[in-house]
């Protein structure tokens, strides 16, 4: 008899806040769920490659007290008998929680509850403050709660989408591609990409107004100006529902065009794009929240759409795009310090008092806790006792990084919950105990569009992995809190928590999903995906404030006199700017992405992107070294030369680590410059100093080992056979074969060497039989070999000195650095094809495969058409 195979699992991509729905096999085959609304099939590059982080090499599997492994009834012990002895002694609040919008909404408000209900302390923050903080802000500002009044669906129906700080194509792909679809289909949809730099999402933009940095404040106050100098006030919406227009206009029309860094032509074809456009929609990112002036940035554009009453219709409206996968639900649920569960105010006695009621709960937080900047100062000072962190990474994300590891280490007890062994921060860390995840856990999460969607389980728990939930709920059970920590489920804890929404509009608040509150078991099994309101009575889903209903006390929004800083920060001996983000197939810390060799094939290594000006004037040549300084720390990286940023503006990524890199840990010199309003971290704009790194020698090594980065600068990354090192040293070495063992991790296996000491260039091959496990090259200039035609030998049976030759033969074409992730096509094959006509994005991938599966490339495949020629002509 034949056995069916099983059918796939639905549930939710783990990474971006677009919360696509995947269908996942037991065997580990991934793909997009068609039936969901928010990818309706598809995926990009990192959603398709989950499969190859799943395997359990790093995974942490049991728990350990100071590196050694222990029992779970030890461990939690040690972590109740602490906090307890903290609080104790120096009250509650001496303890902390700094939690992450990759926890599940079960196990965020097992955490909030926890903290704020029980040890009664409101110093839980979340790596949220570093990423929607300032949304949250501008919102309550604006609206009196933190609303995000749009859907998805309005960017294919709007005539006008304004990215602002967003590079959708490479952080939202799926989002980006059903923008990219609608404009395809309907060319008058028109797209304005607002960055100061050039990116893979300003390809696809009608226009790309370079501003200067942190100069957003200054376009929206002259679109703002502009609107009401052409009538296209909403009069009856602003009497009815609006407060502070005319304070707002006033301030607005202070502002000159020079503070934008645009001339008066662009400006004037953006304030005419939006003002004769009724549908427009404006998304908002990064480039708006982490900005010392974020708050102010966001209001500025909430003016706008404010006072032409063009929010909350279909095609039209402010959308605040989240980034991790539940920054949403982490926000519903109070993971920030100054919040209470359901979009409830913490300082407001009435909703402490209903939560306290609610949770029968012996105390309650009463001011709020420290936001997480404010919350490691206390750390450093010793104001904090006993800190648990809990899926996030903080020595790698947080602002003066190396300050942050210190800190922890000063806490007399600290413990990190993870689902890896080795990182930046459970180096620092007393305990580490480990939690199940992705694909081994279950709850549910809440998208950009406010859409909760399951996460399901699919594999079992690995060794003694447990869900986050159950292991915060066990310790409140170990403090002594054994009914109120009493869950048997996540279901449970969701049924709960579903039941306090009910508070929401008991108070007048948006968040309300009470008629959620009665899931069965096995309806919360099958929940699926629900954009939220979802009143106990009434129609669930919807827009919010096309009809007004603000939530300040009056029902009416606030627009706000904004002020646009003078000038970009600047600092005497720190003369560039330092931007700083993500690259397209990694995520975050690549605790997990880096675990995915065809990931690691795009960007291999950490690089600062500078203007060939700048370059020049620094005498640093493209793929060189450089090194970034601030007074807080410094950083090592390879120079990319490009135009892409302005002069005097440089731009790092923020994904390398010190487990995978020697100095590509760029946040330890981002200074902890916060926003006022939110507290959120300036991660894009600190003033730094470049000085040329004078290396002696550059090298590129493949080993079969797990290489680890150990000389000046090093980088590390996974490949299908082990691992790809691009390094670097000051002094020339002696004896070229003993460096060459020590970072291939190689101490067995025949040499063979070839060395030209005139042009100080060594080449070595280690050899098992006929297999080669380990090629190293080195040469005194940045080394120029095919990478990827080096990484395909190792593990192949060739002759050593014809590997070493490092030229692909005419019979191995050298396919270049990786493009097309899912299938592995390089630059160069993408060269050929188009110079053999292959002119469109969709002729490419008929030869080529490239951009056909996840799409995450297309925008690229699209630069590369566009450059191919350009470069003909350059050349003639
Ligand atoms: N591949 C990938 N995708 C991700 C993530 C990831 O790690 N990798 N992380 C997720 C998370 S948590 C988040 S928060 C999102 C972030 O998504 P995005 O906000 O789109 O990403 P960033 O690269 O951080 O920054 C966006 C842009 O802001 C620009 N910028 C810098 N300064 C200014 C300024 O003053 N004004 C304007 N207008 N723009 C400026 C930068 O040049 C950059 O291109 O991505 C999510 N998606
Ligand atoms: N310079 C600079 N810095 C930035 C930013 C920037 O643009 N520039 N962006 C900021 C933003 S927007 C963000 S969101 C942050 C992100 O920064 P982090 O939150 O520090 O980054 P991640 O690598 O996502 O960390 C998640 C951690 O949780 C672990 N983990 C994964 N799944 C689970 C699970 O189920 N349970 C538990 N307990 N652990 C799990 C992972 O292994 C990893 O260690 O970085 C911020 N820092
Ligand atoms: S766009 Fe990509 S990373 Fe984001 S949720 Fe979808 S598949 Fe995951
Ligand atoms: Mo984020």
């Amino acid at each position: 008899m034949t056995q069916d195979a099983p059918s796939p699992t639905c549930t939710t991509c783990p990474y971006c806040g677009v919360g696509c729905g995947v269908l996942a096999g037991a065997d580990g085959s991934i793909a997009g769920d068609p039936d969901h609304p928010a990818n309706l099939g598809r995926l990009c590059s990192k959603g398709s490659a989950l499969g190859e982080t799943l395997d359990l090499e790093g995974r942490l599997l049991a728990p350990q007290i100071g590196g050694r492994r222990a029992g779970w009834d030890e461990a939690l012990d040690l972590v109740a008998d602490r906090f307890k002895a903290a609080i104790a002694e120096h009250g509650p609040d001496s303890v902390a929680f700094y939690v992450s919008g990759q926890l599940l909404t079960e196990d965020y408000y097992v955490a909030n509850k926890l903290m704020k209900g029980y040890m009664g302390s409101a110093n839980i923050d979340t790596n949220s403050r570093l990423c929607m903080a300032s949304s949250v802000a501008g919102h309550k500002r604006a609206f009196g709660t933190d609303t995000v009044p749009g859907q998805y669906t309005d960017f294919e129906t709007a005539d006008l989408v304004v990215l602002v700080g967003s590079n959708l194509a490479w952080c939202h792909p799926v989002l980006f591609q059903r923008l990219q679809a609608a404009k395809q289909a309907r060319p008058e949809l028109k797209v304005v990409v607002i960055d100061p730099r050039r990116t893979a999402t300003s390809n696809l933009a009608d226009l790309h107004l370079s501003i200067r940095p942190d100069g957003d404040a200054a376009v929206f106050n002259l679109l703002l100006a502009e609107i009401a100098k052409r009538g296209l006030t909403d009069e009856a919406f602003v009497a009815q529902g609006v407060n502070g227009y005319d304070a707002a206009l006033a301030t607005a029309q202070q502002t000159e065009t020079t503070e934008t860094g645009l001339t008066a032509a662009e400006l004037n074809a953006f304030l005419e794009m939006w003002c004769s456009t009724e549908k427009v929609v404006t998304l908002y990112s990064q480039g708006v929240n982490q900005s010392s002036c974020g708050t102010d940035k966001v209001n500025a554009i909430l003016n706008c759409h404010l006072a032409t009453g063009r929010i909350g219709r279909a095609g039209m409206g402010p959308f605040s795009m989240t980034g991790q996968p539940n920054a949403m639900g982490g926000r519903e649920v109070g993971g920030l310090a100054n919040m209470l569960a359901c979009h409830l105010d913490i300082e407001n006695a009435d909703h402490r008092d209903a939560v306290q009621e609610m949770w029968s709960s012996p105390t309650m937080a009463t001011k709020p806790g420290l936001k997480a900047v404010d919350l490691f100062d206390a750390c450093a000072d010793g104001r904090i006792k006993a800190l648990w962190i809990m899926s996030t990474n903080p020595v790698v994300s947080l602002p003066d990084a190396d300050k942050v590891a210190a800190a922890i280490r000063v806490v007399p007890f600290t413990v990190m919950t993870d689902i890896i062994a080795d990182t930046d921060t459970g180096r620092c860390v007393d305990v580490l105990l480990p939690a199940t995840g992705w694909g081994e856990k279950s709850g549910t999460v809440t998208n950009s569009e406010r859409c909760i969607s399951r996460q399901r389980k699919f594999l079992a728990a690995p060794g003694e992995a447990r869900p986050d939930w159950d292991i915060i709920a066990d310790v409140g059970r170990r403090m002594g809190w054994t009914e109120a920590f009493d869950y048997r489920s996540e279901a449970e804890v969701f049924r709960e928590y579903a039941a306090l929404s009910a508070l929401g509009p008991r108070f007048a608040r948006d968040f309300d999903i009470s008629g959620l509150a009665n899931l069965t078991d096995s309806a919360y099994d099958a929940l699926s995906p629900t954009v939220w309101p979802v009143p106990a009575e009434g129609a669930a889903g919807g827009r919010f404030f096309a009809k007004g209903g603000f939530y300040h006390a009056d029902g009416k929004a606030k627009m706000l006199p904004i002020t646009p800083p003078a000038a970009p920060v600047t600092q005497v001996g720190f003369p560039v700017r330092l931007n700083t983000g993500r690259v397209r197939d990694h995520w975050h810390t690549m605790t997990r992405t880096g675990k995915a060799p065809r990931l690691g094939a795009h960007m291999a290594e950490p690089y600062l992107e500078i203007h060939p000006q700048d370059a020049e004037e620094a005498g640093m040549g493209d793929a060189e070294l450089v090194t970034v300084s601030s007074p807080y720390g410094a950083a090592t990286l390879r120079v990319l030369v490009t135009d892409r940023v302005q002069t005097g503006a440089v731009f790092v990524p923020m994904h390398w680590t010190d487990i995978v890199s020697t100095t590509g840990r760029i946040n330890a010199v981002i200074a902890p410059v916060t926003d006022p309003f939110s507290g959120q971290p300036a991660s894009k704009g600190t003033p730094v100093a470049l000085e040329r790194f004078a290396a002696g020698w550059y090298g590129f090594a493949a080993s079969t080992e797990a290489m680890t980065p150990t000389r000046p600068y090093a980088a590390i990354a996974r490949t299908k056979t082990g691992t790809r090192a691009e390094v670097a040293g000051i002094k020339r070495p002696s004896d070229w074969e003993a460096e060459a063992r020590s970072v291939l991790g190689l101490s067995t296996g025949t040499a063979s060497v070839i060395e030209d000491p005139a042009r100080g260039t060594a080449r070595v091959a280690i050899t098992e039989g006929d297999t080669i496990i380990g090629l190293f090259f080195a040469a005194p200039s940045p080394v120029a070999l095919s990478r990827s035609h080096a990484v395909a030998l190792i593990g192949a049976t060739e002759d050593p000195f014809r590997a070493l030759a490092g030229i692909p033969g005419a019979d191995r074409p050298d396919a270049g650095a990786t493009v097309c992730a899912c299938f592995d096509v390089g630059v160069n094959d993408l060269r050929r094809a188009i110079q053999d006509g292959a002119n469109t994005v969709e002729a490419l991938g008929a030869c080529t495969q490239a951009g056909t599966n996840c799409g995450s490339c297309r925008p690229e495949l699209q630069a590369l058409i566009a450059s191919t020629p350009a470069l003909k002509l350059a050349a003639e």
